[in-house]
């Protein structure tokens, strides 16, 4: 009676595959296309005509017409059937042409252990992006998959993780290559935002340290702005001047883009400020 036994899969220490994600997918891919303007991306309210029409042209018109479907079957595609282990780049290309999209210059905002204060940032400033405001960055955003060799279902019991498993898994593979695009298509000024709540706000060995700061083209991108956030009520770790800062102020000095830094960035500390009202740093008189 073996074959009326459920596949066993292999075992790893990461979750599963998130449950529905072809609907997840999907859907998201259908709402980002279909109901990115006017709920998601207002861009009549705030643009002069030129931003209006950059972002209506590069961004809303040319996705209307996305196929999702084909979009989820080249995602699969990268994945099913192999060992989750041993995902590469390459297979995640298909899908990146399917699905690739340019932000306008000026427009680009990427972050690295501050996704929450980020996305709260693009949100209410709804013509910047960070990488999860573009299509497959938001159908991803907090999902899990992997799938198995010798079978053609996704494993939804567990999947490999990065640290303990192995680097080169459907998830993280996705992630740096998306990554990577995304900073290859970065022009103008760019901005970063870190955090100066944790001894070093930039690290080489995160995404944007690792991936997204080296895939920068000085062709292309004249400065990056970088913006170190300090969370309220914990006690500041590191700041503009810190070591870590100095590390990503010689970096791009190497690869010969401006580098700017700011602490407490206004903008981003008023959302803070939000969430803190009564916080003494968040008096208009201080
Ligand atoms: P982060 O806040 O340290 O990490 C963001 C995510 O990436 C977490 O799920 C991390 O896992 C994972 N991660 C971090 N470093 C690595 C690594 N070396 N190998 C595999 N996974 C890793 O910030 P970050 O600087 O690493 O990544 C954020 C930047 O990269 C942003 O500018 C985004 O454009 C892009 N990005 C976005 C996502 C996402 O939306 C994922 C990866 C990269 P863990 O430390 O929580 O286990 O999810």
């Amino acid at each position: 009676r073996l074959w009326h036994q459920p596949l066993k899969h292999r075992e790893w220490n990461g979750t599963g595959s998130t449950a529905h994600f072809q609907d997840i997918f999907l859907g998201r891919c259908y709402i980002y296309t279909q109901l990115v303007q006017p709920e998601f991306r207002p861009y009549h309210m705030q643009h002069t005509f030129e931003t209006k029409l950059l972002i209506f042209t590069s961004h809303v018109l040319s996705l209307r017409d996305r196929d999702c479907k084909k979009i989820e079957e080249a995602f699969r595609n990268a994945f099913i059937s192999k060992d989750p282990c041993e995902v590469t780049e390459e297979d995640y290309h298909p899908l990146m042409e399917l699905a690739s999209q340019t932000v306008p210059c000026d427009k680009t905002v990427f972050w690295s252990r501050t996704k929450e204060l980020a996305h709260q940032y693009t949100w209410v400033r709804q013509e910047m992006f960070t990488l999860e405001n573009t299509l497959l960055g938001y159908v991803a955003d907090g999902l899990t998959w992997c799938g198995d060799s010798g079978s053609s279902e996704m494993n939804y019991q567990s999947c490999p993780d990065w640290r303990k498993d192995c680097k080169n898994n459907s998830v993280t593979v996705f992630w740096k290559v998306l990554s990577k695009m995304f900073a290859e298509n970065a022009c103008g000024m760019v901005q970063v935002v870190l955090n100066g709540s944790l001894s070093n706000a930039f690290s080489k060995d995160s995404t944007f340290g690792g991936v997204e700061v080296h895939n920068l083209h000085p062709e292309k991108v004249h400065t990056l702005q970088a913006w170190v956030m300090h969370d309220i009520g914990k006690s500041p770790s590191d700041s503009c001047s810190g070591s870590s800062i100095m590390d990503l102020k010689s970096i791009m000095s190497k690869r010969n883009i401006k580098f700017t830094c700011q602490d407490n960035y206004r903008p981003v500390k008023f959302l803070q400020c939000v969430r803190n009202p009564e916080d003494s740093s968040c008096s208009l008189r201080t």
